[in-house]
């Protein structure tokens, strides 16, 4: 702001600047770790399971192809909503009796199916995973552009509070609407390696990039393109750094199960898939995730059993963990953490665990360098 006597006598009705108001931004997140003061945690009510396509065979895995051919535009059911939503009202519990202010999305009724011009869909598919829909830096909020299609309204769920961050005064940004025409999804594409989505437009889930203040690590996935990478980072225009990390996934959607910071200096990965560990964190400590446990009862529709790395940092210390993750817990205490557990293996159907679930609003801190 510019200020001087002299203007300040050529504008003689200016307001003082103690009576201007400074709306500090609502919104504001450069890292994982900082301190959270303000969340939005994800909904699963309204959820319905996505209908059968190259994109689900892709990503989902094989075993569950029958309950995707099945079950495909249809609500999941009652019973596995009910005993996710107990998961999480214990999370959201846990999160407030934390210190942090939780917000949730509409809840709207994903059944109803809808067409463009191009395709129909018999449904869409829920607000559960804020991570996916939204990416933030610093404090602007990004709409991204993703590439399921029962994808495509999902960001309705949560309009109402993204016009409530906007008039707060935080930046809001929706990248180009991808048309999802049949050019963007590889015929080809066979399981044995490449990606589903090809480069016929800009496609990117915001749960492919994790923060590092001015870095950003990134993976090219079955959702994300490098079409979509290059938007974001001319985007972004050399505010922030984006890598793009090579990852060993069999079905690459999202990398907050092959890499998670969860303090400077402190990386978790998933040794299985991040053989060799980028050069740029050689002064980090390499926590290496252990095996995840393995529950039969609770289906994965959506992930991989690494779901389990799948965590919350409240800030450098405190971690909220799968509280049946037993090896991991201690790996984490071990590591100089505090895990805060709670149960969510039913929510993990949906595709997702604390990191996947929540989206975060504000972290105390600024933008800085840790390399
Ligand atoms: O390992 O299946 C899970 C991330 C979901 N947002 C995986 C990736």
């Amino acid at each position: 702001m510019c200020q001087t006597t002299q203007r300040d006598s050529i504008v003689p009705h200016q307001e003082p600047l103690s009576a201007i108001k400074t709306t500090e931004s609502p919104v504001s997140v450069y890292t994982e770790w900082d301190p959270l003061e303000e969340v939005i945690v994800g909904v699963v009510n309204g959820s319905c399971v996505p209908e059968w396509d190259r994109m689900i065979e892709a990503t989902s895995p094989e075993k569950h192809a029958d309950f995707f051919q099945r079950q495909g535009g249809k609500p999941f059911s009652p019973e596995l909503i009910q005993v996710a939503n107990t998961e999480l009202e214990e999370f959201v519990n846990i999160l407030e009796g934390e210190g942090v202010k939780v917000r949730r999305p509409e809840e709207i009724d994903f059944s109803v199916s809808y067409s463009t011009p191009n395709w129909k869909m018999k449904s869409g598919l829920y607000a559960a995973m804020p991570r996916d829909c939204l990416l933030i830096f610093g404090n602007e909020i990004i709409e991204c552009p993703m590439a399921w299609r029962s994808r495509y309204h999902e960001l309705d769920a949560f309009k109402p509070l993204l016009k409530e961050y906007f008039h707060q005064g935080a930046h809001w940004t929706s990248a180009p609407r991808p048309q999802l025409k049949e050019e963007l999804y590889d015929k080809g594409y066979d399981k044995k390696g490449g990606y589903v989505a090809t480069e016929f437009e800009p496609v990117f889930d915001a749960a492919d990039f994790i923060r590092c203040g001015k870095d950003i690590f990134c993976q090219r996935s079955h959702v994300t393109n490098e079409f979509g990478i290059e938007w974001l980072r001319r985007h972004l225009d050399g505010k922030y750094k984006i890598h793009v990390l090579e990852v060993n996934d069999p079905a690459p959607m999202h990398i907050d199960a092959t890499l998670l910071p969860l303090a400077p200096g402190k990386l978790l990965v998933n040794s299985e898939r991040l053989g060799k560990v980028p050069d740029i964190f050689r002064s980090w400590d390499i926590l290496e995730a252990p095996e995840p446990c393995v529950f039969d009862d609770y289906p994965l529709y959506m992930t991989s059993e690494w779901i389990s790395m799948n965590v919350l940092m409240l800030d450098e210390k405190r971690v909220l963990v799968e509280k049946g993750e037993e090896a991991l817990i201690k790996s984490l205490r071990s590591w100089g953490f505090v895990p805060i557990l709670c149960s969510f293996k039913n929510f993990n159907s949906f595709g997702g665990a604390f990191h996947c679930a929540t989206l975060d609003i504000r972290r105390k801190g600024g933008l800085q360098s840790y390399f």
